[in-house]
């Protein structure tokens, strides 16, 4: 590995951890300086695939830290779902009408305790003005960076989802309620587009004539993920994602999936390009697996942090191709 050339070393979904974040930060060699106290590295840059906020337990911390490094520009970052959500946990819609763009707080509406569940460490742990300070920066984020050499986003690459979002926001970032108003209504090709790049796509089994599944949670579903970094898949077996512990609906063991030709709609998502991709969002664990976790020109770097995996960054230093060794997590301290 080359950690002495100039690049971008791109970090995985933090979750409030901001232990890890530290440790992962001091472990590649970057340095709290400067009158802002930002980390920074002599000659590398940082990258957030974002997934700052929610579950873990130094959600200000984290906050601090990152947006300390965006602001001072030893860092760059992508909005996750998480900050999405958060966006729109706090946006009244229609304004005064005591409903909000992610339902909560709403008796009538069963999306709302699951989703201030999905919220509260960050609503616990933020004052009303450190959490407005933090929204309002959020507003300023990019859903997606294109580097020339490099690619991020948080769930999945997909240009046509990309022009989508160019052409009905004029930009990489959102600029009005009325666009985040737009991206929480079913039906509006906005939330297609915007689903695709922070929670990543998916496909129905059913509409390829196998039956729903159960989830590890138990519920019973009939859309897999797509795997659209499998660059050489075509076929249902291929590309969607079924966990080792999924059953059928009388819970038996899920059978393999056959070696059907998926429709030409669901093979657009499938990532074809030779620039590197990176993301995160996907929850993996362990050490990174070929395929699974990384391709030729794709590298997901969640490790699932806040759920005891390690903070993962990749070490990018001008390479076209993946290599497995640029992954880097810091050392256990003893
Ligand atoms: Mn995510």
């Amino acid at each position: 590995m080359n950690s002495d050339a100039t690049g971008y070393d791109i970090i995985g979904d933090i979750h409030g951890c901001a232990t890890a974040l530290e440790e992962l930060l001091d472990a590649l060699g970057y340095r709290p300086a400067g009158a802002d106290g930002a980390y920074r590295h002599d000659h590398r840059t940082a990258i957030f695939v974002g997934d700052l906020i929610d579950r873990g337990p130094q959600q200000l911390r984290v906050l601090q830290i990152v947006q300390a490094m965006v602001d001072s520009g030893s860092a760059r970052m992508v909005l996750g779902n998480h900050e999405f959500n958060a966006m729109a946990y706090a946006t009244e819609w229609p304004a005064g009408s005591g409903k909000y763009l992610r339902p909560h707080d709403d008796p009538t509406d069963p999306r709302s305790q699951k989703n201030e569940r999905q919220h509260a460490a960050f609503l616990e742990q933020l004052s009303a003005d450190e959490r407005s300070h933090y929204l309002g920066w959020f507003w300023t984020q990019p859903l997606w960076l294109d580097l020339g050499d490099i690619r991020v986003v948080h769930a999945c690459w997909h240009d046509d989802s990309i022009a989508v979002v160019q052409r009905e926001l004029g930009g990489d970032r959102f600029t009005s309620i009325d666009q985040l108003a737009r991206v929480s209504t079913k039906g509006d090709p906005l939330y297609d587009a915007v689903e695709t790049l922070l929670k990543g796509p998916e496909i129905s089994l059913v509409d390829h004539g196998q039956q729903s599944y159960r989830d590890k949670d138990g519920h019973l579903r009939d859309r897999a993920r797509l795997s659209w970094w499998k660059s050489d898949a075509s076929t249902l077996r291929g590309l969607a994602e079924m966990g080792g512990r999924f059953t059928t609906d009388d819970g038996a063991e899920y059978p393999d999936l056959p070696d059907l030709e998926v429709t030409e709609g669901h093979r657009s998502f499938v990532y074809g390009d030779q620039v590197p991709v990176f993301y995160g969002h996907y929850w993996r664990s362990g050490d990174p697996r070929h395929l699974h976790d990384w391709t030729d020109h794709t590298a997901c770097v969640d490790f699932s942090a806040v759920k005891g995996g390690a903070l993962t960054a990749y070490r990018w230093s001008g390479e076209s191709r993946i290599q497995p060794e640029n992954y880097f997590v810091a050392a256990k301290p003893s």
